[in-house]
């Protein structure tokens, strides 16, 4: 879409956006019971990072415009999706994703303008005056088109190496052009669009060590020099290896004190229950200790998109079920979800086991039938479950699979036989066959208990 065209839509939909927006006032005054609502009452964005193929997605799509009020297209804006050759842009699936961040009143981050990574090869190729004018092109062309419509960019990504040494990391911008294309890229970014904030965004910079030291440094130089620069993002992707670190308030407030806002950009911590669930809880409270934090933003709306394929590092599972960290992150947010209720796994742990069970009739014939019944761990993990199924007086179980039962008259109690331990919020099930010697009524289901 042209830029002019982009324009017109906007100014189409604005009646849309406001619509929305109101909405989502009225929504938030009267309950904080989503990220988006409960961030806002604390004058915060609630963000995540969105895949523009996956908006076709029912559930996903759902669980965006219902949480989150900001996306950061988690790669439709990289230098390889927008400028694959030199001077040709394609803007197909960046577009998709701001026209229907747009569409339901949230705000876009822009990510990323300048970045070593995902970096077609014929701009390594480029001697140092034309990748000058090259990367300069390429600023006004992405920020050309969604002029007035990004509320921030990440001008320059990850221009810093690991370790301890806080040098720069080697990239064609750096090795050709030398520490000034930092400041290039941010003049260039500030003419192209005066109303984005302008923010500098990397990784292992969110406790106080050498890199962030280096970044540090950098932003008080070009505050001295009136370099543009507005914000600094913490991408924040956190592990066993790469902890929360003790000092990421300290470490967020000092840059804030530098005159930037500071930004949580891609947040994900993996783990799962009320382990990661606390550590959430440490860097909401961390940014909304820090008057210039101005939002956060998660990197993915559930695990089983998550870039860490073999994590569960999000707030929601694959089933777009809530996990703890949700429950957490929603009341760190002071959002007003339900904590407390028994077997929510929406609910921040407060170290109860405890467990829901459910029955579903999966097969039917003349004489019999087969139940399943699906046991969801709470708020915590457990270790082991107890389920009674009473049976209509003429009805006889002949097997019964996943689980052991005890008799005692029309009544089995179901205990685990391989399947007792379960994560907070997951689930297992046992299934078995009844006959109904007359009686085509359903088993009751009693109450779960857990340890
Ligand atoms: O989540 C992104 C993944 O889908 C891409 O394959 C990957 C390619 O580099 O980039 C991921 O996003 C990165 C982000 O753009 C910059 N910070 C690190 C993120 C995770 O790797």
């Amino acid at each position: 879409m042209s830029m002019t065209l982009r324009r017109l839509s906007r100014a189409a939909t604005a009646g849309l956006v406001a619509a929305a927006a109101l909405t989502a006032a009225a929504h938030s005054a009267e309950a904080a019971d989503t990220l988006g609502s409960a961030a806002a009452g604390q004058g915060r964005y609630f963000g995540t990072a969105v895949a523009a193929s996956h908006l076709g997605e029912a559930d996903y799509t759902a669980t965006l415009d219902r949480e989150f009020s900001s996306v950061t297209p988690e790669n439709e804006m990289k230098w390889d999706a927008t400028e694959p050759s030199r001077a040709t842009f394609t803007f197909t699936s960046a577009d998709r994703i701001v026209d229907h961040a747009q569409s339901k009143g949230m705000d876009v981050r822009g990510h990323t303008l300048v970045w070593h990574s995902q970096l077609p090869s014929w701009v390594g190729s480029l001697g140092a005056s034309d990748l000058s004018t090259a990367m300069k092109d390429h600023i006004n062309g992405l920020m050309g088109h969604y002029k007035g419509e990004i509320h921030s960019w990440d001008v320059v990504n990850e221009a810093f190496q690991d370790g301890g040494s806080g040098a720069r990391r080697s990239s064609p911008f750096q090795d050709k052009l030398g520490d000034g294309f930092i400041e290039e890229a941010f003049r260039t970014a500030r003419a192209a669009d005066p109303a984005a904030k302008l923010c500098y965004n990397d990784y292992n910079t969110d406790g106080v060590n050498a890199k962030s030291n280096a970044v540090y440094n950098m932003v008080k130089d070009f505050k001295s020099r009136g370099v543009p620069i507005d914000c600094v993002g913490f991408q924040s992707h956190f592990n066993s290896n790469s902890p929360v670190p003790s000092d990421y308030r300290q470490n967020l407030q000092r840059f804030a004190d530098l005159g930037v806002d500071v930004q949580i950009t891609e947040l994900d911590i993996e783990g799962s229950g009320s382990a990661q669930a606390a550590d959430y809880t440490k860097v909401v409270e961390a940014c909304l200790a820090v008057d210039r934090c101005t939002g956060m933003t998660v990197w993915g709306v559930t695990d089983k998109y998550s870039w860490r394929s073999s994590g569960t590092p999000l707030l929601f599972d694959g089933n777009y079920q809530e996990k703890p960290a949700y429950g957490a992150v929603l009341a760190a947010l002071g959002g007003s979800g339900d904590p407390g209720d028994p077997g929510d796994p929406g609910d921040p742990g407060d170290g109860t086991a405890s467990c829901t069970a459910t029955y579903t009739r999966t097969a039917d014939w003349d004489s019999g039938y087969n139940g399943q019944v699906t046991i969801t761990a709470g708020d915590e993990p457990i270790s082991a479950w107890t389920v009674t199924v009473t049976l209509p007086a003429q009805q006889s179980v002949s097997s019964l699979w996943n689980g052991t039962p005890t008799w005692s008259g029309n009544v089995m109690t179901v205990k685990p036989s391989w399947n007792g331990t379960l994560a907070a919020g997951a689930s297992t099930g046992f299934g078995f066959t009844a006959a109904k010697n007359g009686s085509d009524a359903a088993p009751t289901v009693g109450t779960c208990t857990a340890s």
